[in-house]
């Protein structure tokens, strides 16, 4: 396997402005013929081989300009054909014809079979299986797309942009042709075959032309598309509204498949989705599936213009449209239910993921600088931090500039590929603000952590923040520098109100909030005219990526958690004090959670009268630092003794609170379903006061009332708490309950998927039922949707079961590893993922992990898993 790295960059020598593609699908061979053309870069010596990508193609011919290319013009090694003969003038066509494969692909890369349907992925490097390619973003042709193929089985054929013939063909054939107005790299190329049901609706642009927007599925999933269908609707209005994106075609078109590697797909025109982001109905989707639904659904159409019309110049760049296209997201979904819990969740995906990431083997600056296979870099760096880093930045400019800064970026570069300088820069140059510093976010890896201490003077009536920062050194980059760190902050005096913010030297106060900007190793900020020792509420709505090292009194955070007039920083506070005393006892060695009667004190207090007001946010507060997070705040990780105390913690509440909890749950009761703030909000805390209540002192009749509630529930929402109730808690019916639920469900995949889930991350049972779920004639390895459900919940998400002392869980993923990577790398070193806190395990499970890694490294591997495996033992 080859390292790329990003020093080495060079424009291709070749272009291929033009293509026109013919896809010829019949059964056992897909034959696809290529009219490439092609053009010689200005800088690229006249006789220079051309150098194409190709993998698993087996080529049949090869003519440049009409003749055929004799056997010794050209070769094919490894992943390349080379053509030595080429021609003088700077513009010829090179016609290929390749056969291939893909009802035999189980990689998902190119174009393959998803239960009976055509369909490709081509990002990053899938069109290479297609056909003979310069498959690179920084390529840009314009597409015409011919599929043909039998008109019974597959009577729908798409591809991206507008179709301008479909006509009938010999033996019972059709064919349909596409032309995309717009140049595009190859990893936005789509095609689909399939017969497909349709559900059309459409969309008015702010310029009065009329948009057709297809959804298409398997007839049966029809119904459950219409919630799509509205979150696209918004997604296009929205992007109008808050960055005057307007959509370019006269059609836009998703479709939903049910073998999928990613999340979904944003191909010009023709986005491609896993079906569990695009399929919601009240009966099998819980909220979280409809906000996923939502989220996504706005991501890919967002893409159009931050990826699509404006992309990347190279694959190092991935964070210039995903960090950017994930916050415009994040915004999106702030925007249609509530912005706090909003912040709340993308925090929360943030510390709990992208922080371990980056506190392990697998850190990786947000634009790396040097890869074997870049699929495994779709990760929650370049994601989520790197969604952080452009929040940042909209931070500081404020949403004015911000907004000059991204319309003059979507000017400046419309029809590129760029790097994420040019994103900084055309921020930089519409506020006429100095960003540069703000690019050392994307140049190395570690979370820094922002040391601040205080000091009030009654005498002077100041108050001082002292901030230090430091960032790890990580391997590759031993001397870290400094970082422009935004800190949002308010004080707040002992009634609970904020007050007005001075620093020495300024004439009158700056509002209750602001933004200091952290660049120094140390630096100190006095403020003036406090005339009492304040409360500081810090890094408000989480305004940088950092960890913050703050010795807050519990009574601070307990005063933050009730007063905050920032929803994220009460959760926040809460989060601190939870997480301060589970590591007391977890790694301080304290024999009892200190504080404890004054944090059940204040819940009891607080709690009755803020599920009255804001009951989403008295369900976070109670949703305690989860296991994993915590395995990351410790030196050594003994996960028996971090869930035990985490079980501790949650049982003193639930016993304190004990018939409150069951009031809540026995008292409310579930109707029809609504997709609105207030009703998730509802729904969320009935789970969480479920789980609480059953933790507690349960009576027989809340336990018969779950199990009531499981059988007359109105919507999946209830449903699946309830069935995650029992199942977790181990009530007597949980069996019944499972069996039924399996039964009444069989035809819904994404609910079989949640079936195997919920048993998956069960912390009472482990190992053994896992395998036994394996060989379920419903599991299979070749569905990643189903794959997932069940091996990567269980390494991820029931962490006590899958580092259970005696190492069965790790030789369970390891053997289920083994088996995927034959079948489909991405996925299988993915779900290596799993191992990435292995090294801070204490001695017994560190060598049992080891046994398992070093079992996997004698075997034979994909790129995609020897890499990420290298990297775990290196
Ligand atoms: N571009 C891959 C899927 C996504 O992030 O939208
Ligand atoms: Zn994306």
């Amino acid at each position: 396997p080859r390292t790329v790295f990003l020093k080495d960059y060079q424009a291709p020598a070749y272009g291929i402005p033009r293509v026109r593609l013919q896809v010829d699908i019949h059964d056992g061979v897909t034959r696809v013929t290529a009219g490439l053309n092609m053009r010689r870069a200005e800088s690229t010596p006249v006789g220079t081989p051309l150098k194409l990508h190709g993998v698993n193609l087996t080529l049949k011919a090869l003519a440049i300009d009409g003749a055929e290319l004799e056997a010794d013009a050209y070769t094919v090694a490894g992943e390349e054909l080379v053509i030595h003969a080429v021609p003088e003038a700077a513009d010829f066509v090179l016609h290929t014809e390749v056969e291939i494969d893909p009802e035999h692909n189980t990689a998902l890369e190119g174009l393959y079979l998803s239960k009976g349907m055509y369909c490709t992925q081509c990002e990053p490097e899938g069109f290479r299986k297609i056909t003979y390619f310069v498959d690179r973003p920084d390529n840009m042709a314009l597409f015409t797309t011919t599929i043909s193929a039998d008109k019974k089985r597959y009577p729908v054929l798409l591809a991206n942009g507008n179709c301008t013939t479909r006509g009938d063909a010999a033996n019972g054939r059709h064919f349909a042709t596409w032309e995309d107005p717009f140049p595009k790299p190859s990893y936005l190329f789509a095609l689909v075959a399939g017969n497909l049901a349709c559900l059309e609706d459409h969309f008015v642009t702010r310029s009065g032309r009329k948009v057709t927007l297809k959804l298409f599925a398997e007839q049966h999933d029809l119904r459950q598309c219409h919630h799509a269908m509205e979150s696209l609707k918004a997604s296009m209005r929205w992007d109008e509204e808050r960055y005057g994106r307007e959509y370019d075609l006269d059609i836009f078109m998703i479709v939903a498949v049910s073998h999928f590697n990613m999340g979904a797909m944003e191909n010009k025109g023709l986005n491609i989705f896993n079906t569990s982001c695009v399929l919601a109905h009240p009966e099998t989707t819980t909220d979280l599936g409809f906000q996923r639904v939502e989220s996504v659904v706005a991501h890919e159409y967002f893409h159009n213009w931050s990826g699509n019309r404006v992309t990347c110049r190279d694959w190092f760049q991935l964070s210039l449209k995903e960090g950017f296209t994930v916050f415009r997201d994040q915004q999106f979904s702030a925007d249609q239910l509530s912005a706090s819990v909003q912040r709340i969740e993308d925090v929360a995906v943030l510390r709990n993921a992208q922080f371990a990431e980056d506190a392990g083997p697998l850190a990786h600056p947000v634009r790396p600088e040097s890869f074997i296979e870049i699929n495994n870099f779709y990760t929650a760096t370049v994601y989520e931090k790197g969604a952080e880093i452009v929040r940042m930045l909209h931070t500081v400019l404020g949403e004015a500039d911000f907004r000059k800064g991204t319309d003059l970026y979507f000017d400046r570069h419309d029809g590129q590929g760029v790097t994420v300088e040019d994103f900084v820069q055309a921020l930089a140059d519409a506020s006429g603000r100095d960003l540069s510093p703000f690019m050392q976010w994307y140049r190395q890896p570690g979370t820094p952590v922002l040391h601040v201490s205080t000091a009030h003077d009654a005498v002077a009536q100041t108050y001082t923040l002292t901030v230090r920062q430091s960032v790890p050194a990580k391997t590759g980059f031993p001397e870290p520098k400094l970082l422009p760190i935004p800190v949002k902050l308010a004080l707040f005096a002992r009634d609970g109100q904020p007050l007005p913010l001075q620093l020495t030297g300024e004439s009158a106060a700056v509002g209750v909030e602001r933004v200091l900007i952290a660049d120094q190793a140390e630096q100190r900020w006095v403020f003036t005219g406090v005339t009492e020792a304040p409360v500081p509420s810090l890094l408000r709505d989480f305004s940088a990526p950092v960890i913050l090292d703050y010795a807050a009194g519990d009574e601070e955070l307990l005063f933050l958690m009730r007063h905050d007039n920032n929803g994220f920083n009460r959760w926040l506070s809460a989060q601190t004090l939870f997480e301060r005393m589970m590591l007391a006892v977890i790694e301080g060695g304290a024999a009892e959670l200190p504080g404890l009667a004054a944090v059940l004190e204040s819940l009891a207090g607080l709690l009755p009268g803020l599920v009255e007001t804001d009951p989403e946010l008295a369900a976070k507060l109670l949703q305690l630092p989860t296991e994993n997070y915590l395995a990351d705040k410790v030196g050594v990780i003994d996960p028996q003794r971090i869930h035990d105390v985490r079980l501790g913690l949650q049982k003193a509440i639930a016993k304190h609170l004990s018939a409150f909890f069951q009031n809540q749950y026995l008292n409310g009761h579930e109707s029809s379903y609504q997709y609105s703030s207030e009703a998730i909000a509802a729904r969320t805390w009935r789970d969480v006061s479920l789980h609480y209540a059953l933790l507690g002192t349960p009576s027989f009749t809340l336990r018969d009332a779950v199990g009531e509630n499981y059988r007359k529930a109105p919507h999946m929402t209830e449903r699946m708490s309830a069935l995650r109730a029992l199942v977790h808690h181990d009530a007597p019916h949980a069996a019944v309950c499972l069996a039924d639920f399996f039964g009444r469900f069989a035809k819904e995949a994404l609910v079989i998927d949640s079936w195997f889930a919920v048993q998956a991350t069960n912390p009472l049972r482990g190992v053994e039922e896992v395998r036994r779920l394996t060989a379920h004639s419903a599991f299979t390895l070749t569905n990643p949707n189903r794959m997932r459900s069940l091996l990567a919940q269980f390494a991820n998400a029931n962490p006590v079961q899958f580092h259970r002392a005696d190492g069965a869980g790790y030789r369970l993923i390891g053997e289920k590893i083994a088996e995927l990577d034959a079948l489909n790398p991405q996925v299988a070193s993915r779900l290596l993922g799993a191992f990435s806190r292995w090294k801070r395990l204490e001695p017994g499970r560190q060598a049992l992990a080891r046994e398992v890694l070093q079992g996997l490294a004698g075997r034979a591997l994909s790129n995609d898993t020897s890499e990420t495996l290298g990297r775990l033992l290196g």
